[in-house]
């Protein structure tokens, strides 16, 4: 699955990485942002991690998201590829033990080599993090980000405020 021109390229090790990593994609569609997504494996298609990792530059792409389980060496060997900007999802696999394996895999990254590793499972915010890169150099992006956050706010404060008179209620009764 593409968009024209993608911005943000998610990749992932195998398609039963998609329940969490489609949270990126649905997080960039409404961020208006284009991407693309699709099955890169470090282990079972290494010639094709090595391809997209070596082109994604001049295809366009300025972030990749790349979401593994388990062993989960694609990130970093993307990140040891390309100087574009990697954040890596650490997932919950059918493979993985408890997490931790899919964790410390991505973030414990030799120095020279970083990957921006979000929480477990966490590919929307991956996706947002994603936004915020583009968000650098364009404006319309940042300021869809801004409204984003200030939405967040106004759930948040709404909450408190039905929060407090709940308990005003309770405490009448
Ligand atoms: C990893 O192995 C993939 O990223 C996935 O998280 C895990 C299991 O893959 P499948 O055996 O379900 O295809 O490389």
């Amino acid at each position: 699955m593409s968009t024209i021109n993608p911005l943000v390229g998610i990749i992932m090790g195998s398609d039963s990485d998609l329940p969490v990593m489609q949270a990126a994609a649905n997080i960039l569609k409404q961020f208006n942002i284009a991407f693309e997504l699709t099955i890169v494996s470090a282990h079972r298609t290494p010639q094709r991690m090595m391809e997209y990792a070596t082109n994604a530059r001049e295809r366009g792409l300025k972030v990749i998201i790349a979401g593994a389980g388990g062993a989960a060496h694609l990130p970093g060997m993307v990140a040891s590829i390309t100087t574009l900007p990697v954040i890596g999802v650490p997932i919950k696999s059918t493979n993985s033990i408890d997490g931790w394996d899919s964790i410390l895999s991505i973030l414990q990254m030799p120095n020279g080599i970083p990957v921006a590793t979000v929480a477990l499972n966490a590919a929307k915010n991956a996706g947002i993090l994603a936004a915020e890169i583009i968000g650098t150099y364009d404006e319309k992006i940042s300021a869809t980000l801004l409204v984003y956050k200030k939405q967040m706010q106004t759930e948040v404060l709404n909450k408190a405020d039905k929060l407090k008179e709940d308990w005003a209620n309770e405490f009448d009764s």
